[in-house]
């Protein structure tokens, strides 16, 4: 039974007694997981709040945002630049990087974020959440350009969510393991509730949206075939499908009980290298998915070794249960 023990206290701990949190990372990670309560408290209003339905507006993706969208966004906005742990941010709502105002002390963490990914599940009360990733500023940097956000998934020295579901759960890693942290909402506060989280290395559940099962390339419709055939096919064994399109929710329930999970290239917009982003989805969830032992690659490449070469890039992703990402990453290179 893991011992239960406040954000804060695992926080102070890792910092004083694992050496792996500098003070500045460590308000930086409190900071953003009381954002992240309080837009708990904003999705659970629903109807009650007058924050449904859609905010009349597109984000930089050409996609229109929910009231909540822009709500989550500005809650992150407003809870970091003021602390001085921060130089600056981006977010999938907003075109450009963000940079904390002059008025306030400059840090040396950058922070980027999907406020509140699978939006579309707002309004029919399904999982949600924000995705974070931390990266440090380039040394000597004067004022931040988009540039210095530029750096792969490596380099990364934070990355977490928060899925507001049945629970509100924060999942964290500094580099030494997952940890997952339940919201007591009679104390107000996270508390610890899953350490060294660990995936599975095989499974037999996948996640995918197969209604786009036509624009598919070859490799991705042979293993998802090969899954439908189940005992009597190549993999001897029967396969289960999940898809809450919401990556939240998906990938939480994989660091729970295993799975693959699949949002590969398709036809229907081939110039875009797939419809995640890479700098605040895929990142963030790839590293937390390999600290639980899991793999994560764009169907070729490990995603977390991927130079970006822009802030709001696409990736095709798969990851998950070791086996499984190893077999579709395979078929994708012809073995
Ligand atoms: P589709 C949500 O919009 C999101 O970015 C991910 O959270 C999710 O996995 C995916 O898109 C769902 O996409 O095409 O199935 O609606």
């Amino acid at each position: 039974m893991t011992q239960r023990i406040s954000l804060t206290r695992y926080l102070v701990e890792q910092q004083r007694l694992e050496g792996h949190i500098p003070p500045e990372l460590r308000l930086l990670i409190e900071v953003v997981a009381r954002a992240c309560k309080r837009i708990s408290q904003a999705v659970n209003k629903g109807a009650l709040g007058d924050v449904m339905g859609s905010a009349e507006s597109e984000n930089v993706q050409g996609e229109i945002q929910k009231k909540l969208d822009i709500i989550a966004n500005e809650v992150l906005i407003e809870a970091n630049e003021w602390g001085g742990h921060l130089a600056a941010m981006a977010s999938e709502e907003m075109d450009s990087i963000y940079a904390v105002p002059n008025r306030y002390p400059q840090g040396e963490y950058l922070l980027m974020f999907d406020p509140l990914d699978g939006s579309s599940n707002i309004d029919v009360n399904v999982s949600i959440g924000t995705i974070f990733s931390v990266l440090k500023k380039p040394e000597g940097a004067q004022s931040v350009e988009e540039s210095d956000f530029l750096q792969p998934g490596t380099s990364q020295v934070a990355a977490g969510y928060c899925v507001y579901g049945p629970q509100t759960t924060l999942v964290l890693t500094v580099g030494d393991g997952v940890a997952m942290f339940t919201l007591d909402r009679e104390q107000g506060s996270f508390v610890l509730t899953e350490e060294n989280v660990t995936i599975p290395e095989d499974t037999q559940e996948f996640a995918i949206n197969m209604s786009n099962m036509r624009h598919w390339d070859e490799p991705v419709k042979r293993y998802i075939d090969e899954c439908l055939q189940g005992k009597e096919g190549p993999r001897g064994k029967n396969f289960n499908m999940r898809w809450i399109a919401s990556m939240v929710a998906d990938v939480h329930r994989i660091l729970c009980r295993g799975g693959v999970f699949l949002y590969p290239w398709d036809k229907r917009e081939p110039e875009k290298a797939g419809k995640l982003r890479l700098m605040y989805e895929a990142n963030p969830m790839s590293w937390l998915i390999e600290q639980a032992g899991g793999a994560s690659t764009n169907g070729r490449q490990r995603i977390l070794d991927l130079q970006p070469t822009k802030l709001h890039e696409r990736v095709s992703v798969v990851l998950g249960s070791k086996n499984e990402v190893e077999r579709v990453t395979g078929y994708h290179c012809g073995l």
